[in-house]
Parts: C-alpha cells; sequence; structure tokens
C-alpha cells in the first residue's frame, strides 16, 4: 500500500477527522466492511498496532498496520 493509499483509508476510517482512529471509528470500519461475525476479534488485533498505548491509531501506527 502506498502512502497516498493509506491516508485515504486512514481517512476514511477516521470519520470525526481528529487524525486518531479510536476503537468506536474502527468498530465502525470493521462493520461497513462486513466483519461482523469475528468483530471483536478484528478490532482486537487491528488495536495491537496502538504501540504507544494511548488508545488511539495515528497515522504513523496506522501505517506500519497497513504496511
Ligand atoms: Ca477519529
Ligand atoms: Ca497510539
Amino acid at each position: 500500500m502506498t502512502e497516498t493509499e493509506a491516508r485515504e483509508l486512514f481517512e476514511q476510517i477516521d470519520t470525526d477527522g481528529d487524525g486518531q482512529i479510536n476503537i468506536v471509528e474502527m468498530a465502525n470500519h470493521f462493520k461497513r466492511q462486513g466483519h461482523q461475525g469475528k468483530l471483536r476479534e478484528h478490532v482486537k488485533a487491528a488495536m495491537e498496532s496502538d504501540a504507544n498505548h494511548d488508545r488511539v491509531i495515528d497515522f504513523n501506527e496506522f501505517q506500519q498496520m497497513v504496511k
């Protein structure tokens, strides 16, 4: 994934546009993707990318997740 693609995806998930993806935005993203069945697992796995443990995914952490 290029940085531009990552940025576009990040902005899609960051629905309130504060530059950080919180757990609710992450859950909503997976819901939109149709992952209801394993939603909890997907969100948990994604939130493990929270390297500095502030409970939100910033763009740097997001890039590490999607690269
Ligand atoms: Ca946000
Ligand atoms: Ca973080």
